[in-house]
């Protein structure tokens, strides 16, 4: 199985050892095709050289040849919401791990997305547990 994890990197980095937790994990069910997403070093200053043309066209070609979309939307991040509109628009399933205890309020263009299974947890246990739900229908 393919996975695409998305997380903020522009929209901010307060959770990006958690990506990197959640990444690890999913390495049990597939190949993930974004570890980069869980790397500290990953400030999105731009100083990796690398374009913002490149990045999009690279990160959606790996998008559309992912089976399943993982996004942890707890970070707000206008990448992740156009990644999982994209994803959503392609026909994927899509798994959007969201944490209300942060105090963020999720958007209603992902809550409201009937095509989007939104799951609310509170530490990386609950996580877990959900994205092996989610994932072992699909294995
Ligand atoms: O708007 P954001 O930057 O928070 O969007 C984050 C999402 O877009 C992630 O799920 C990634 O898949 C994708 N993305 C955005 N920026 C990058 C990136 N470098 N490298 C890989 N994926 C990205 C960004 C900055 C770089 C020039 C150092």
């Amino acid at each position: 199985m393919k996975i695409y994890f998305a997380g903020s990197i522009r929209g901010g980095r307060e959770d990006a050892t958690l990506y990197a937790d959640i990444i690890y994990y999913l390495k049990n069910f597939g190949e993930v095709l974004t570890e980069h997403i869980g790397d500290p070093s990953l400030t999105g200053l731009g100083d990796d050289g690398l374009t913002d043309r490149f990045i999009h066209n690279r990160d959606l070609d790996w998008l559309l040849s992912a089976d399943v979309v993982v996004a942890e939307v707890t970070t707000v991040s206008m990448g992740v919401g156009y990644e999982i509109g994209r994803a959503v628009a392609a026909g994927k399933k899509v798994l959007c791990l969201f944490r209300p205890d942060s105090g963020k309020k999720l958007s209603a263009m992902i809550g409201g997305c009937p095509d989007i299974n939104v799951v609310q947890y509170k530490n990386q246990e609950e996580a877990k547990i959900e994205i092996s739900a989610f994932l072992k229908k699909f294995e």
